[in-house]
């Protein structure tokens, strides 16, 4: 059976290609997640899309995915710099996480410097555009695949 990885994307990145093009590009999610079907393929793996605006949302499905998928890549948006929640739903489901990011955290703002993910994450990518998912899943394949990788 095919390796199953979860994408998950949280508050404002269904805006992707719509609004603030100098900070996020002019690509969609939708654009970025046709790249990593193409990728998953070339892979052997499956890619499972889900985004949703909603905190509590995301936390349930990361928990409805428990047994289902072997490894995530997450942009949790802004929640990356406030959820203990999300944090908290990583570990306990020990899903070997990559926490990802469009654009370079650590060269923006102070407050978005600090993220409640990194310290679940077996790591984070940031900073690489569209670019940064696809990387991403390339670590998260890898990840699966290494025993003891999740939290
Ligand atoms: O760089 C990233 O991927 C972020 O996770 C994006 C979040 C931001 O809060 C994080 O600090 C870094 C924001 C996503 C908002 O996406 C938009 C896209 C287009 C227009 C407006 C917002």
């Amino acid at each position: 059976m095919k390796m199953k990885i979860l994408i998950i994307n949280g508050p404002n990145l269904n805006m992707l290609g719509k609004r603030e093009p100098a900070i996020y590009g002019s690509f969609t999610l939708d654009d970025i997640n046709k790249r990593l079907v193409s990728l998953a393929a070339e892979l052997g793996v499956e890619v499972i899309f889900f985004q949703s605006n909603h905190e509590g949302e995301l936390v349930q499905k990361i928990q409805d995915s428990m047994g289902v998928v072997q490894a995530m890549v997450i942009n949790p948006g802004a929640y990356t710099h406030t959820s203990v929640a999300l944090r908290d739903a990583i570990a306990s489901t020990g899903i070997p996480a990559v926490e990802t990011h469009i654009s370079n955290i650590y060269r923006r703002e102070e407050f978005r410097k600090h993220s409640y993910i990194s310290g679940v994450a077996v790591g984070q990518i940031s900073g690489f555009g569209p670019e940064s998912y696809l990387l991403a899943l390339r670590a998260a394949v890898s990840a699966a695949a290494a025993p003891g990788s999740g939290t």
